[in-house]
């Protein structure tokens, strides 16, 4: 994930499933970026955020965001997949299974998981002809040469990259490519009500598959929550409690693209903003704080930190100090998912 480019996840799936419903259910309808019918920006539901701004009373609450993308249906044997436009460097995949409109959700999965593999199957050939014909007149490029062949031999085996061992530099290799099946994936499984807390066909299937393939799959009943979702907020409880929802499946689907994607947030608060901000795993203090701005990055003396379950159990970051659990992390603190930060630095 580079500095400042929001994370971006690509809708993906065959005709009638639910891949518009389940977009306008992230985005709310309404929030095309760019003006751009297909693409909009979706904020991440948090309920820590929530209670922050409560305690803070902000004039700004800011959400975390990811910028969906919902492409056009993919028809077997089309020739052009033209339902990948727009999604090639997408951050991650979600493909939507009609739990409703089909019988055969595992077959819906396959189709296009198959369609993916062939893509890049022809995107790894063309690349390896053109680097084996540049090998007969200079010998460079040997290492990436015999990463594309033993990665298109793991293929021909039918396996799907994103199972294959790496090391990091064959992934730096690799990340130019922008391989479907390299992306992490989350497979949406769009039930109707009926089925919310029951199981749905081919469940078996799917999620053996997902095992393997170490990817997670999320059951949203895409057309319900919608319902829910245009509920005043002080009526959804009870609702979801009627529908038996105990947590709406936008905010399990967040976090199960946080958590393939190996996400964390970091908060900052006050009485203008109070603000997530998403960084990887393992991200330092002064890489993070890089996120906010580049001159807090260089300028970077110290973070000021507060864990989220510290201030939130003690009420205020007066009593956190009273308590001895505030901290002063120097540039190589590891920041962890839930902070609540203030830098300090010099311009
Ligand atoms: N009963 C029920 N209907 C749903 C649900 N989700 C979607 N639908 C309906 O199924 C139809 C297709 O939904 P869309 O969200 O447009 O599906 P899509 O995958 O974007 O369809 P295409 O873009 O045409 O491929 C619509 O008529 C929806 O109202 C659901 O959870 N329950
Ligand atoms: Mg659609």
């Amino acid at each position: 994930m580079e500095a400042d480019r929001p994370l971006k996840v690509g809708i993906i799936g065959l005709p009638q499933v639910g891949k518009t419903s389940l977009f306008r259910l992230l985005t709310g309808n309404g929030a095309t970026a760019k003006g751009r019918a297909g693409i909009g920006v979706a904020p991440i539901p948090d309920d820590r955020i929530d209670l922050l701004s409560k305690m803070y009373r902000p004039k700004k609450t800011t959400y975390a965001t990811l910028t969906c993308i919902d492409t056009e249906a993919f028809s077997p044997g089309e020739g052009v997949p033209r339902f990948l436009n727009g999604i090639q460097d997408a951050d991650a995949l979600i493909q939507v299974v009609g739990g409703v409109v089909s019988d055969d959700p595992a077959g819906q999965l396959m189709a296009v998981q198959d369609e993916l593999a062939l893509v890049d199957w022809g995107l790894l050939e063309t690349r390896l002809e053109r680097l084996q014909k540049e090998q007969r007149r200079v010998s460079t490029n040997g290492q990436e040469l015999s990463l594309l062949e033993r990665t298109r031999d793991a293929m021909e085996g039918g396996r799907h990259l994103r199972t294959m061992e790496f090391t990091d530099e064959d992934r730096r290799l690799l990340q130019g490519y922008s391989f479907y099946t390299m992306k992490p994936l989350i497979i949406v499984v769009n039930v109707d009500d009926g089925a919310l807390q029951g199981q749905y066909p081919g469940e078996e299937e799917i999620t053996r598959w997902a095992h393997e393939q170490g990817v997670t799959v999320v059951p949203v009943a895409a057309q319900i929550e919608w319902e829910v979702a245009q509920l005043p907020p002080e009526e959804q409880g009870a609702f979801m409690k009627d529908l038996g929802l105990s947590e709406l499946g936008i905010v399990r689907l967040a976090r199960a693209v946080y958590t393939q994607l190996g996400l964390i947030s970091f908060f900052t608060v006050g009485e203008d903003e109070v603000r997530a901000w998403t960084i990887k795993q393992g991200t330092t203090a002064r890489q993070a704080a890089g996120k906010i701005h580049s001159d807090i990055e260089r300028g970077f003396i110290r973070a000021e930190v507060v864990s989220y379950h510290d201030l939130v159990k003690l009420g205020s970051a007066a009593k956190v100090k009273e308590a001895g659990l505030f901290r002063l992390e120097g540039k190589d603190y590891v920041m962890a998912d839930g902070d609540v930060v203030s830098f300090r630095f010099n311009v």
